[in-house]
């Protein structure tokens, strides 16, 4: 798919790479371990389709530097805006904050919609025990990672999930993202903190998405954004709700109705695995609130 018929026709002087920085008008392309700035051409202003961090794009060093065409997206998140995700780490903190599992299945949920490999990662085990967390989490089905700083060996094993890939670090503030960056990456730097004070600083205070480079693939901070931004662009179908749930895919075949919801319906095989402990119960609640949920913006949309 060719966004641009001008950029197609243009000569071999154009260079590809991938966005890692849009502040305003400004982009920053990074390619081949080098960073380019470059604006992006006009016939993108009129167009639905602007550049964002994590978009392939082809551009020229020419005219101080101009981002040409953009690459067909894998998929593309509104809040944070950001293109071409490998994977969203999921940073939870055993306490301070606590974590809330209701919040983090609708995140993994809009993951999941958009085909995006959700990972989990555990902080804080100093402060509480995650041992249920964990444990709700590995039986849905998704790698979950422990990261106690008091062992190095517990961030070593985070490093082969990020190689090559593209990775958001996605968390409430004060979760410990920017920490646990920093731990993978000296050189990084980022600005770390306690809950009070940045919570003071305003918690909507929007700042611009970077990606860098990180064991061979690419990461991003995202601070700032709550699950409230990312969920308010995705509205999921209800039918399309437990299709979303990695571990409830082995029983939604087996119900009695080809058609079951998986709430009240008799013989559905989803009840019973959440009964007999396959699908956590947690997860299941989730299900039927975000199915509620899913109803009520239906019928309102239909108004
Ligand atoms: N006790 C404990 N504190 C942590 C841990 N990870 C981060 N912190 C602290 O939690 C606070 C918030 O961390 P930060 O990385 O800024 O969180 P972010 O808002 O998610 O980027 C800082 O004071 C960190 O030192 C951890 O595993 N255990
Ligand atoms: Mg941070
Ligand atoms: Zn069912």
């Amino acid at each position: 798919m060719c966004l641009s018929l001008e950029a197609c026709q243009e000569g071999n002087d154009t260079e590809t790479g991938i966005i890692c920085k849009a502040v305003g008008g400004a982009f920053t392309v990074y390619a081949g371990g080098e960073y380019i700035r470059c604006a992006a051409r006009g016939v993108f202003r009129n167009r639905s389709t602007c550049p964002v961090v994590g978009d392939r794009v082809e551009f020229t060093r020419a005219d101080g530097g101009v981002i040409t065409r953009i690459l067909p997206r894998r998929n593309l998140l509104i809040r944070p805006h950001m293109a071409n995700l490998d994977q969203i780490l999921f940073v939870v903190a055993a306490a301070d904050p606590v974590p809330n599992y209701y919040i983090l299945d609708q995140l993994l949920v809009v993951a999941e919609y958009l085909s995006i490999r959700p990972l989990l990662a555990v902080t804080k085990t100093d402060l509480a025990a995650a041992d249920e967390l964990t444990a709700v989490y590995r039986t849905a089905g998704y790698p979950v990672l422990t990261v106690d700083p008091r062992d190095p060996a517990a961030v070593e094993a985070l490093r082969p999930y990020l190689t090559g890939k593209i990775t958001a670090f996605t968390g409430n503030t004060g979760v410990g993202k920017s920490t646990l960056l920093n731990r993978l990456d000296q050189k990084l730097e980022l600005p770390t903190g306690d809950t009070s004070k940045k919570l003071g600083r305003g918690r909507h205070t929007t700042r611009s998405v970077e990606l860098f480079p990180l064991e061979g693939g690419l990461a991003a901070d995202t601070p700032g954004f709550s699950s409230v931004d990312f969920l308010s662009y995705q509205h999921i179908a209800k039918e399309e709700l437990a299709g979303c749930f990695p571990e409830f895919a082995p029983y939604v075949d087996h119900c009695r109705f080809p058609d079951c919801s998986h709430r009240q319906e008799p013989d559905c095989t989803v009840q019973g695995a959440v009964a007999a402990g396959k699908i956590p119960a947690s997860r299941y609640r989730s299900y039927l609130e975000m199915y509620r949920q899913a109803e009520q913006y239906k019928a309102w949309e239909d108004k």
